[in-house]
């Protein structure tokens, strides 16, 4: 614990940062789920399982089995996290002049993307950009802008769509099967393959289960496994969902692909065995995947999420609406409405929880969004703050010093002044931005 003098000192030496705080000075860290998950005894055995050879270790043939038990994939490429899958697919897939649409973007995806010499297009549903929409599905494809967008372009010029499953930016929202089934009859018309982001399927999965009409009696693990098979190729951040520290697959059923994904991986992962990643990481995460499609697992986990979700609610504070499966988001536009979009709410509301409480939270507005190919600000409709609730760490009473930290910095809203931007890095921005007041 610190105290408000010490915090008021650590968020300006962070440059107004929460990325750019020292993790021993947060009290409560909702930063991210992203590798904070807590693994569990049967992981942490399994750590000690590991075949640490350079080539053909079996954990890689556990993790193997694993994707394709229970998501279906036929073949695996390890990687050391998402983005190290979502560059090597860029790669093969993408030429310059590409279009890639997709229900989102999300950061490292985008910039893979725009690497490669393609342009991501947004076709996610008009209801995703509004945080106060109750639609069940969010993180739907809006089939007519997709359908607009190939024909606009031609389909030789799409080398896939990009699925997310629990679109991360617009608030961890789901899509529904029946959607993904008209988006996989109209591509596969056309011949365009689907890429999933399946970071974080099994939460889709639950919110599949208990709204999409004749799922209620299947189980995650079924739901995951109809899922995957609508698509062609995965990428994943094991971080997530998979309960692991550290980890990423790219998985696929075309064994073309699969051996150019594997010629990638020794110029920029390592050898296609292991893809960056030590045996005990592989065997740790093979055991992660079958423990998160779990119902009883999955169901406590988001309803942890919505228990936070709900202390909000009752203190009459703005969030994105239905709460999401892996946080929940602060709608600062509407908290800090007295700040205009370039004073960047978003980051500045994070600022001042953190000041509050020593709760770390991010950004999800205009900093996340960065800058176009012309270099002017991207100006999204979504400025939130993500509360990201990591899996098997904190307890409803962590919840609840977070809502009331919120609601003090809530209640004296209008007297928060807004920051400017001082230091602008070329890439991803928002990891190492700083500010002023
Ligand atoms: C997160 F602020 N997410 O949510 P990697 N796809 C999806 C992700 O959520 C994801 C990746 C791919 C993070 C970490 C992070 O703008 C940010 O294993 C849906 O992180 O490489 C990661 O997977 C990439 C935080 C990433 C960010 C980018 O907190």
């Amino acid at each position: 614990m610190t105290t408000e003098k010490q915090r008021n000192k650590f968020i300006i030496d962070a440059g107004y940062n929460t990325f750019l705080l020292r993790s021993e000075d947060v009290y409560i860290d909702l930063l991210t789920d992203s590798g904070t998950s807590a693994m569990s005894d049967r992981q942490w055995a399994a750590i000690m399982m590991g075949d640490e050879a350079y080539a053909g270790s079996r954990n890689y043939y556990n993790l193997e089995a694993a994707v394709t038990k229970f998501y279906g994939y036929k073949y695996t490429l390890p990687t050391h996290q998402g983005r190290g899958a979502e560059h090597i697919i860029s790669q093969i897939l993408i030429k310059p002049g590409d279009i890639i649409p997709g229900n989102m973007y999300f950061t490292t995806t985008r910039l893979h993307q725009e690497i490669a010499g393609g342009t991501f297009v947004d076709v996610i549903i008009d209801e995703a950009h509004d945080p106060e929409s109750l639609h069940p599905f969010k993180g739907n494809i809006d089939i007519d802008k997709l359908s607009a967008v190939i024909k606009k372009y031609g389909a030789k010029k799409i080398p896939y769509v990009t699925v997310s499953t629990s679109v991360n930016m617009a608030g961890g929202q789901p899509l529904s099967i029946a959607n993904l089934k008209e988006v996989r009859k109209l591509t596969q018309k056309h011949g365009i393959r689907l890429v999933h982001d399946m970071t974080r399927v099994a939460e889709n999965a639950y919110f599949i289960q208990q709204r999409e009409p004749g799922y209620k009696t299947k189980s995650i693990a079924k739901i995951i496994l109809e899922i995957c098979a609508l698509t062609d190729i995965a990428t994943m951040s094991a971080k997530k969902d998979a309960l692991v520290n550290i980890g990423g697959i790219l998985a696929m059923n075309d064994v073309k692909i699969y051996a150019e994904a594997q010629n990638l991986a020794v110029v920029y992962e390592g050898l296609h065995t292991y893809g960056g990643l030590a045996g005990r990481d592989m065997e740790a995460m093979a055991v992660g995947i079958s423990e998160s499609v779990q119902d009883l697992h999955i169901r406590a986990r988001i309803g942890q999420v919505e228990y936070l979700g709900e202390k909000l609610k009752e203190r009459g504070i703005p969030t994105v609406l239905p709460f999401g499966g892996h946080g929940i988001f602060l709608n600062a536009a509407k908290i800090l409405s007295h700040l205009p979009q370039e004073q960047f709410p978003g980051q500045t509301l994070a600022a001042e929880i953190y000041k509050d409480s020593g709760v770390r939270s991010m950004e999800r507005g205009i900093v996340s969004a960065g800058r176009d190919k012309k270099g002017k600000n991207i100006f999204p409709k979504l400025e939130l703050v993500r509360l990201t609730i990591p899996r098997r760490v904190y307890t409803q009473a962590h919840m609840d010093v977070v809502a009331e930290s919120v609601e003090r910095v809530f209640l004296r809203r209008e007297k928060i002044k807004g920051l400017t931007m001082v230091f602008e890095p070329e890439y991803l921005r928002f990891f190492q931005a700083r500010f002023k007041q």
